[in-house]
């Protein structure tokens, strides 16, 4: 029978033809879809976040892995939603306002994806009022922005007032990442937390969910 070791080691070399089939026959044999989920995509792309913080994976594999992750995500997601399985938490995600880069921020996703989060992807230039509509219908507590240009940066301090604007939102953590970011910058529009790449900002989700 297939192993979790093997479909562990499909995502980290990014055959989504591999991680599908064993998914597929993990699943035939009667495995729980949470096993499959936390026994072998999770460590599969945990290895891959280690690696590419190490500088040993580089973005395409890592895009390569996330897509492997995906194909077998594709099979295990709708018997997830029957057995009612809570994930790790919502994390709803976007680019600010004015600010059209989402390659970074795509990334984020699928490795909080990978991490066992459900990730709400809004999209790019996406302006604070619709972070606090998508906080409230997806029921997240943390949110994730992403700014790569100098001048969009200020827009994170934007969505921050917002959600702290709304009664329903104030409570929200905000993650903040991208290129031109620094943790001075996250400490001073007060945000929760900052991370550099996308394998520290599922580190950083653990700690903001708890
Ligand atoms: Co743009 N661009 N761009 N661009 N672009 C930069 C960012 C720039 C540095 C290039 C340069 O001049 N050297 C520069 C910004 C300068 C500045 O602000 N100081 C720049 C500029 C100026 C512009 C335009 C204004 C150009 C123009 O039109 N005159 C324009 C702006 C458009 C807009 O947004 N309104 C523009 C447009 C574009 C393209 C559309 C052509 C394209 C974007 C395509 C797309 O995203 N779909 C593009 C690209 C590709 C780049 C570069 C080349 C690459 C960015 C990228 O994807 N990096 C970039 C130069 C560069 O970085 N070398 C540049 C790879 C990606 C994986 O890294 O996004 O940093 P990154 O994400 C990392 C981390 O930052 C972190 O994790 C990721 C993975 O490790 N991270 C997070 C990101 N978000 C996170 C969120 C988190 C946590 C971590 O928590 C939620």
């Amino acid at each position: 029978m297939a192993k979790y070791q093997d479909l562990a080691d499909a995502i980290i070399a990014g055959d989504n033809i591999k991680s599908k089939e064993i998914t597929q026959k993990l699943v035939d044999s009667g495995v729980k879809a949470t096993e499959i989920l936390n026994g072998g995509l999770v460590p599969g792309m945990d290895v891959v976040g280690v690696r590419f913080k190490a500088n040993e994976m580089y973005i395409p594999e890592v895009l390569i892995a996330a897509r492997a992750m995906h194909a077998a995500m594709d099979i295990i997601k709708p018997l997830l939603a029957e057995a009612g399985t809570v994930m790790k938490g919502i994390i709803v995600v976007g680019t600010v306002q004015g600010d059209l880069h989402d390659i970074g921020k795509n990334l984020v996703c699928m490795m909080l994806e990978g991490g066992g989060y459900t990730v709400v992807d809004v999209g790019v230039d996406v302006p604070g009022d619709k972070f606090v509509e998508e906080v409230k219908k997806s029921g997240a507590k943390v949110v994730g922005l992403s700014a790569l240009l100098t001048t969009t940066m200020p827009a994170m301090k934007d969505v921050i007032v917002a959600l702290k604007a709304d009664a329903a939102t104030k409570d929200v953590k905000v993650m903040v990442g991208g290129a031109p970011l620094t943790q001075e910058y996250a400490d001073s529009i007060g945000a929760s937390g900052y991370a550099a790449d996308a394998s520290s900002a599922v580190d950083l989700a653990k700690k903001l969910v708890g």
